[in-house]
């Protein structure tokens, strides 16, 4: 029988690769996001392969969380796996000059909006002993660099959160992992600053990111390990990156 994932933050850049891998592998996708013209051009493409169905939702918005999956049809009530990815950093400034809009943003979607999502899909996990839980982290959530203080605050909280799902869901045999990514071109710097796209293109600019088809395989990797194997926490960077501070770049 095909699988159900669950994946938030399916319009771009990791969870938009991830949703074409998983249904060129023949994974039934429920795809999150807030941009409908998006999620409409992915049910189109995708359900020539597979089954999809979408949701739009805010997703620091708790009840508009609540009456998106509580709306799912039978078919793809039951979720075999959760791939929590959706979030962004909001600017990059020190404390001292951040913005409390930035760090709501953050610490509302990276944070709260992953549980929100969580809170309403593990108890069908439970009452069927079975599932699998997939964090999208961040190297900022392993380490902290300049002026990346709530990012990395926020990432950080997922890997304690990834912890403690994982003890805590335990006793029912739902898997959950991590997977931390370094730097990936996507559309994650142009939010970052904005839409100041010059910016944006700076930060991968003289070494070679990451692609998020790179992320898309690992996930899909993780999600194809036989039952007894549970990918708890994995990091990975460009070959250029070692560490969020450490990025080998051509000089121009
Ligand atoms: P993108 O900006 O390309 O994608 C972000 C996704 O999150 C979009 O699909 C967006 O959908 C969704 N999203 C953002 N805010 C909300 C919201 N309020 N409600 C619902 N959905 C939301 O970035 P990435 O693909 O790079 O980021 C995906 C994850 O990977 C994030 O958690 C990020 O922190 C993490 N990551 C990224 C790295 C990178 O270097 N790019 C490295 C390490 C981790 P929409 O706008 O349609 O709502
Ligand atoms: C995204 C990677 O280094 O921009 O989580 O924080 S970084």
């Amino acid at each position: 029988m095909k699988k159900t994932a669950f994946i938030t933050g399916a319009t771009s850049g990791i969870g938009k690769s991830t949703a074409i891998l998983f249904a060129l592998k023949g994974i039934n996708l429920v795809l999150c996001g807030r941009r409908q013209e998006r999620l409409d051009a992915l049910k189109k493409e995708l359900g020539k392969e597979v089954q999809v169905f979408t949701l739009n939702f805010d997703i620091r918005n708790k009840e508009s969380v609540k009456e998106a999956i509580a709306s799912l049809p039978k078919e793809f009530s039951q979720i075999d796996i959760l791939i929590n990815n959706a979030g962004n950093a909001h600017g990059l400034d020190t404390i001292q000059d951040g913005s409390i809009e930035d760090w709501d943003a953050m610490l509302d979607i990276n944070v709260k909006g992953l549980l929100y999502v969580s809170k309403n899909l593990i108890p069908q996990m439970i009452e069927r002993k079975a599932g699998h839980i997939i964090h999208i982290g961040s190297t900022a959530g392993k380490e902290v660099y300049p002026k990346g203080n709530v990012y990395c605050a926020s990432k950080h909280a997922v890997d304690a959160i990834n912890q403690g799902m994982r003890m805590d869901l335990n006793p029912y045999g739902i898997r959950v992992g991590a997977v931390n990514p370094g730097l990936v071109e996507t559309e994650f710097s142009s939010v970052r600053f904005k839409g100041d796209e010059d910016r944006a293109e700076n930060v991968y600019k003289g070494f070679q990111p990451l692609k998020p088809e790179d992320i898309a395989e690992i996930i899909h990797f993780v999600v194809t390990r036989p039952y007894h194997v549970n990918i708890a926490d994995l990091t990975v960077m460009p070959t250029a990156q070692a560490s969020s501070t450490i990025v080998k770049k051509a000089k121009f």
